[in-house]
């Protein structure tokens, strides 16, 4: 062979590989990377509605969601298929009293089974709307029971096993405010859309007919180029007081964000994804893993630019149009809650997850969800310490966000320190990077089988999930 066809050869061979390895798809996205949207034709943040309770009881909320086909307008002149709840793209927003009894009846006009999980919510395993709560088409399920935990900002989507990335993707999500006699008595923004603001935020590829692009390759999804918020491509936000609530969910099925203000002002966070931290805290960057929730204060008081942007690390993702003239603000109180740490008893069952990756899929503890199994069997009312272990595995290029239902845990340690001063409230889901093991002290106040699992949603489709029953 000669020496030039013998490189030929080798670099064919090399190409395949590389191939091989990556997927067609990533490689295609890095190469059309950079002709994405740019920051170009801003549009109003939208904002979700507050779904109306049809129950005139105080006590009582009625509620419905239709999950149904539509087509949303995210890029002017195109249609682009999607499924929300109620209306074309996501779902309006249930605010629900600590206390209430909540009736919802979901009804799915979809062509594919479904089901509707209250993320974060306290409530039966048969009311969780897990995998185990198949919606068939065409059918209802009517989900009814009491709130009875602290004001938080939680969120529903769909649960169906081997389905649950793409019913997300396409728009299947929307956020839940629970709101108690302390969230009502601080002193913070709570007039909504007006200073406390929902952010919904998902990364997106579109198609040039302005289709989505949902890609996967064996290495999971293919990175969204576009991020939107609350469903809105390139948008604004017109800030005229100063101090403005925004109430962030990461709902990307698998991206990680790093978001923080263009100019690197701090601003607070005053709750992580099961309620109000202690105290506010100041910070100037907040990283949250797909399923994470925080809510920040930004103050805008003093600010000679009238123009700061949201951004996901070097990206421009919300444009703060700030008002000449600011009304003023309260300020925020010192202290927001107490937080009493879950009570232990001597010698707590000890639990291990192994979380290990393999591209798109994954295991814990080495198995595959299996819905006929239930993994683990947990007593009601016993606090217990689970550990959960990441170690890595063949094309691992990240971190899991591992989500128990449920309940609302609080972390002990990341690899053995005490967890940064943001996750030292109720979590119901924690990012385990790869090498790293987190303790968590978690109890359970109601029976039922449950999911624990990780919230890459590509992950938890193929594999990445175990049930275990409390009872
Ligand atoms: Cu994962």
């Amino acid at each position: 062979m000669s020496k030039n066809k013998k490189f030929t050869l080798i670099t064919m061979i090399a190409i395949l590989v590389i191939v091989i390895l990556f997927g067609f798809t990533q490689i295609y996205s890095l190469v059309t990377k950079g002709f994405g949207f740019g920051w170009k034709s801003l549009n109003p943040l939208e904002m979700p509605v507050i779904l109306e309770d049809k129950n005139n009881d105080p006590n009582i909320a009625d509620y419905e969601l239709i999950a149904k086909e539509g087509e949303t307008e995210f890029i002017e002149g195109l249609k682009t298929d999607t499924l929300g709840y109620n209306g074309s793209y996501l779902g309006p927003i249930l605010r629900i009293k600590r206390g209430e009894k909540v009736n919802i009846s979901v009804k799915n006009q979809l062509e594919v089974p479904t089901t509707l999980h209250w993320h974060g919510l306290l409530v039966d395993g048969e009311q969780d709307g897990g995998p185990l709560q198949g919606i068939e088409p065409k059918q209802s399920w009517n989900p009814s029971f009491i709130v009875n935990q602290p004001a938080a900002t939680l969120w529903y989507h769909p649960h169906f096993a081997g389905t649950t990335a793409n019913q997300v993707y396409f728009g299947l999500s929307g956020l839940i405010y629970i709101e108690d006699e302390i969230s009502n008595k601080l002193e913070l923004p709570k007039e909504y859309g007006v200073n406390d603001i929902p952010l919904i935020v998902q990364d997106r590829n579109f198609q040039k007919d302005g289709n989505f692009d949902y890609r996967t390759s064996m290495m999971g999804v293919v990175p969204g180029e576009v991020i939107i918020i609350n469903g809105t491509v390139n948008p604004y936000l017109e800030i005229s007081e100063e101090k403005i609530r925004l109430r962030v969910l990461n709902a990307s099925n698998s991206e990680y964000f790093k978001f923080s203000l263009s100019n690197n002002d701090s601003f607070q966070q005053i709750a992580s994804d099961g309620g109000f931290l202690e105290k506010p805290i100041s910070m100037n960057t907040i990283s949250l893993a797909p399923g994470e929730r925080a809510e920040i204060i930004v103050d805008f008081k003093g600010n000679d630019e009238k123009k700061i942007f949201l951004m996901n690390d070097n990206m421009k993702i919300l444009e703060f149009k700030i008002s000449e003239n600011l009304k003023s603000s309260i300020e925020i109180d010192k202290t927001l809650t107490t937080i009493e740490e879950i009570a232990i008893g001597d010698n707590p069952v000890q639990r291990e997850f192994v979380l290990e990756s393999m591209g798109i899929s994954g295991t814990i503890n080495g198995k595959y969800y299996n819905m006929e199994r239930i993994d683990e069997e947990v007593n009601i009312n016993e606090t217990e310490i689970w550990a959960i272990r990441n170690i890595g595995g063949m094309m691992q290029t990240g971190g899991h966000p591992f989500h128990i239902h449920g309940t609302q845990f609080q972390i002990i340690s990341r690899d053995g320190k005490k967890p940064p001063l943001g996750e030292r409230g109720f979590k119901d889901t924690v990012f385990v990077r790869v090498g790293e093991e987190v303790l968590v002290r978690v109890r359970f106040k109601y029976k039922g089988i449950y999911m624990y699992h990780c919230h890459i949603l590509e992950h938890e489709d193929n594999g990445m999930m175990g049930q275990f029953e409390v009872q």
